[in-house]
């Protein structure tokens, strides 16, 4: 069996000059030279083409690996899609395997005695990545423009006050004034509601949106903060709506 083997490996060098894969090639019979699978010596785990280069992406095909676990406490084992390979946990192994690595799946190997430590993967084609979807931020204050709205670091401009009186009259003061021009900028609207049958709308006309401060069942206290942008707005309760309040930003 030898000598066959060396005599077909001079007549390659002969006629093409013998590059170190066509050695390997010669040396282990046929095809490519084996994929270098090595854990040990100490903690160090490697997966290489047989000139050493790591191998992180692989084309799909079928493959021979040469195994190598140089260390009782450790062992090498590479699964994923069709192939499931190890070496023993408690032995050293010098192995040859036989892997068809399929197109589009991410192969992983590993000691699983030190799976966080020791381990790598081989992405094999272009595989489907699931993305994983962020949680939704927790519900916030609504912004009647949508901007700033809820966010802790936002700057107030100032705090109105909104009353529904006990017969379903709105008032909307700054400072105790009715608000008739404001400046634009963020406010918190606090909203005491004393009647059961009136909310609060307050409309940005200019934006055509409206926001509902305190529903018509509410009866209580409660803030919301809102960016009031240049405009023209009103108040009004939808208990009455062709009573309504106007007022202006800028
Ligand atoms: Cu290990």
């Amino acid at each position: 069996m030898k000598r066959p083997a060396v005599i077909v490996a001079f007549v390659a060098l002969a006629l093409f000059g013998g590059t170190a894969a066509f050695r390997l090639t010669a040396a282990s019979g046929d095809g490519p030279a084996p994929l270098q699978a090595r854990v040990g010596p100490d903690y160090i785990i490697s997966f290489t083409m047989a000139d050493g280069t790591p191998i992180t992406t692989l084309t799909a095909g079928t493959y021979t690996i040469h195994a190598v676990d140089t260390e009782v406490e450790h062992n090498f084992h590479i699964f994923g899609p069709g192939v499931d390979l190890s070496t023993g946990a408690n032995q050293e192994e010098d192995d040859l395997w036989t892997a068809t690595f399929q197109n589009n799946n991410v192969y992983t190997y590993r000691c699983d005695i030190h799976p966080t430590v020791l381990n790598g993967t081989v992405t094999v084609g272009n595989p489907v990545v699931v993305a994983t979807v962020a949680a939704p931020p927790p519900p916030t204050a609504v912004s009647a423009k949508g901007s700033g709205n809820g966010n802790s670091a936002l700057t107030l401009t100032g705090t109105l006050n909104a009353t529904v009186s006990a017969t379903g009259a709105l008032k909307l003061t700054l400072k105790g004034s009715p608000v008739k021009v404001l400046p634009v900028g963020n406010y918190k609207i606090t909203v005491t509601d004393s009647s059961k049958k009136d909310d609060f709308v307050l409309r940005d006309k200019s934006a055509g949106y409206s926001q509902t401060l305190s529903a018509a069942a509410f009866t209580g206290t409660k803030s919301t903060t809102i960016e009031i942008a240049a405009g023209a707005w009103d108040f009004f309760s939808n208990a009455h709506p062709s009573v309504h309040t106007s007022f202006t930003a800028k």
